[in-house]
């Protein structure tokens, strides 16, 4: 916060923008709301203009410019919070999203300019699975890693297990048969280890993953199911074994990779990913790696093969100056491109790429969903992340929700087995903003073998274990009730793109309701014991209430005109009712 004493601010900012920008301002409350605006006009709060004071071009097209404006405020005003909108003369140019900062004492921040943007409708109503490829069918075994077949199952985890693109070829008509609309393929860059997240050369596919020819059909036979396919790209660090490493840590100075990465100590020290010496970290800064990425390995992707987005690998490792590059690039090359962070990080941060990115994994979310549901913590702490959630993040941004992912026990391993906690959890998922993404496997009960026990250096193997694809080891009951959640949602834009308002909620029930212009969905979410509970009918203002059970269409209750609502929340349950006046 500022000093009480000031009452005049001036705000230093430095914006990194496409083409050019000759005016700015700043848009800010003091009361606390969010501060809104576009160029010049303040929806709330106060507007001050903002003056270019230097500019320089960065190639490309990329400019960086520093503006200046100034902040008048009341004594006592300690809260000051503000966003920045730069725009060109013809009020073509558009805004940057690093909104709602408060303001502190010096006011100098770096800024980055994106499109006025808007994330992409398929991606704001999508369904993703999610394919971690070594381990999810193996559809040609000519290719496979020869294994010790002596070897323990434990010790073969750790290894290639043989899926390969083939097989999430074949597998296409199941994942469509699931209902989702949308893939996110796991990492298939030539590297040493089978999860793919090691590339040594960002333009070759693995061939015991497979080659161009068979990821081009995979990605026609999803487009032909009506589904959107996204690949887990890796921008941030390079196998030790890439020839572009190797070739730095060999001739240093000499060689035209040496600023490719950041060696502190040359040649055996430098930057890595999270210490990892196998993973020396990009330095996609210097203008030839970013111009490699952004003019080779971007399109690669996109255009050559055709994916339709990228899941971005620990996208807090490259800076923001990168991902304003990334963004503008992708959506030249594609429009309609989905692009979401990995920022394992809290909201704050996370919504620190909004614009940038269309959209980021929802790990405050996960972390909530799995308390309350596996772990048995209070109700209040999803309450609280539906809330946190509808006041931290970008009404744009793109969150996907999710239960587990490959580098986190199994949701059904935290819930110790029990299939209802799950189905509870997903319930939730399915019915909360986002866009929701099954990891493989979830949705037949598949767990973990063990827990990681003792920690050697491959702690995260029990998270990625083969799909079951024999029936017998499926849970199809369980599988059965992920088909309804996604046919329910996929049928409901309410519960899509709705609006979500709570009705209630203590220790061990939580009700919401997710609405649109067209449909109201009431939400019951029980943790708990039965509970009768009265609902305020605020709202609905002595009308006559009717809530029909979503599954089977019976009218279940009907309040007298000037009762409250009343339901009663099944233990341990989950109702999902539709509202009808
Ligand atoms: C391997 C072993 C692990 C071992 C690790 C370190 O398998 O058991 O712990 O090495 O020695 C990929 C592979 C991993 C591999 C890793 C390194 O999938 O199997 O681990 O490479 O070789 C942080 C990052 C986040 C990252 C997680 C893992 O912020 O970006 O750590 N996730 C992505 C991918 C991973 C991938 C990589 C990054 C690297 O999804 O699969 O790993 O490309 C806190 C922090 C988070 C932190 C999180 C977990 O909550 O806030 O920032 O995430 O803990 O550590």
């Amino acid at each position: 916060s500022i000093p009480d004493h000031k009452d005049k601010v001036t705000v230093k900012t430095t914006v990194e923008h496409y083409g050019p920008i000759d005016k700015g301002g700043i848009y800010y409350t003091t009361d606390g709301s969010t501060p809104v605006g576009k160029r010049g006009l303040a929806t709330n709060g106060r507007f001050a203009p903002m003056y270019v004071t230097s500019k320089v071009s960065l190639g490309n097209g990329l400019y960086k410019s520093v503006l200046t404006g100034v902040i008048s405020k009341q004594k006592n005003d300690t809260r000051v919070k503000y966003k920045v909108d730069v725009w060109d003369t013809e009020g073509t140019g558009s805004q940057f999203a690093d909104t709602n900062s408060i303001l502190s004492a010096d006011a100098t921040e770096f800024a980055y300019y994106v499109d006025d943007y808007k994330s992409p409708q398929w991606a704001k109503n999508a369904s993703i699975y999610h394919v971690f490829v070594d381990r999810f069918k193996d559809g040609n075994p000519l290719n496979n890693e020869p294994v010790d077949p002596n070897l323990s199952y434990d010790e073969k985890l750790k290894n290639w297990m043989g899926g390969d693109l083939q097989g999430v070829k074949e597998k296409i008509s199941y994942i469509k048969s699931l209902g989702v609309n949308a893939i996110w393929i796991s990492p298939v860059f030539k590297g040493p280890y089978f999860h793919g997240y090691h590339p040594a050369d960002f333009l070759k596919i693995d061939p015991r993953f497979g080659d161009n020819k068979v990821m081009k059909e995979v990605i026609k036979e999803a487009h032909k199911n009506g589904m959107k396919v996204v690949y887990d790209l890796v921008p941030n660090h390079t196998s030790n074994q890439h020839p572009f490493f190797k070739d730095a840590a060999k001739n240093g100075t000499k060689s035209p990779y040496y600023n490719w990465y950041t060696f502190t100590n040359w040649p055996n020290e430098y930057k890595t990913f999270y210490g990892v010496t196998e993973l020396p970290e990009l330095n996609n800064d210097n203008p030839a790696t970013r111009s490699y990425m952004m003019n080779k390995v971007v399109p690669f992707w996109l255009k050559d093969l055709g994916f339709d987005g990228f899941r971005l690998d620990y996208a807090k490792g490259p800076s923001y100056s990168f991902w304003v590059d990334f963004r503008h690039t992708v959506k030249k090359l594609k429009p309609n491109a989905f692009i979401y962070g990995e920022v394992w990080d809290s909201r704050e941060k996370i919504n620190t790429y909004a614009g940038k990115l269309d959209g980021a994994l929802d790990f405050p979310m996960q972390t909530a969903l799995l308390d309350v549901f596996a772990k048995g913590q209070s109700m209040q702490e999803l309450s609280d992340a539906i809330r946190l959630n509808q006041e931290t993040y970008d009404p744009q941004y793109v969150m996907g929700t999710f239960l587990d992912n490959h580098d986190m026990p199994r949701f059904l391993f935290e819930s110790k087995g029990d299939v209802n906690k799950l189905k509870q959890a997903a319930a939730a998922q399915f019915t909360l903003p986002g866009a929701p993404i099954i990891y493989y496997g979830t949705e037949v009960g598949l767990s973990q073998s063990k827990d990681q026990t003792t920690v050697d250096e491959y702690q995260d193997r029990y998270y990625r274990e083969p799909m079951p694809w024999n029936k017998a080891k499926q849970n199809l009951e369980l599988k059965k009730y992920y088909k309804k959640l996604i046919k329910l949602r996929n049928d409901e834009p309410a519960l899509r793109t709705g609006k979500i308002k709570e009705w209630y909620s203590d220790d061990q029930v939580l009700v919401y309701e997710r609405s649109n212009k067209h449909d109201r969905f009431l939400v019951v979410l029980n943790n708990g014991s039965a509970e009768n509970i009265t609902l305020q009918k605020s709202s609905d203002k002595g009308h006559e209430v009717v809530l029909k059970n979503v599954w089977d269409k019976k009218d279940v209750i009907h309040p007298g005109k000037k009762d409250d609502l009343k339901i009663s929340s099944k233990a341990g349950g989950v109702q999902i009712y539709e509202m009808v006046k």
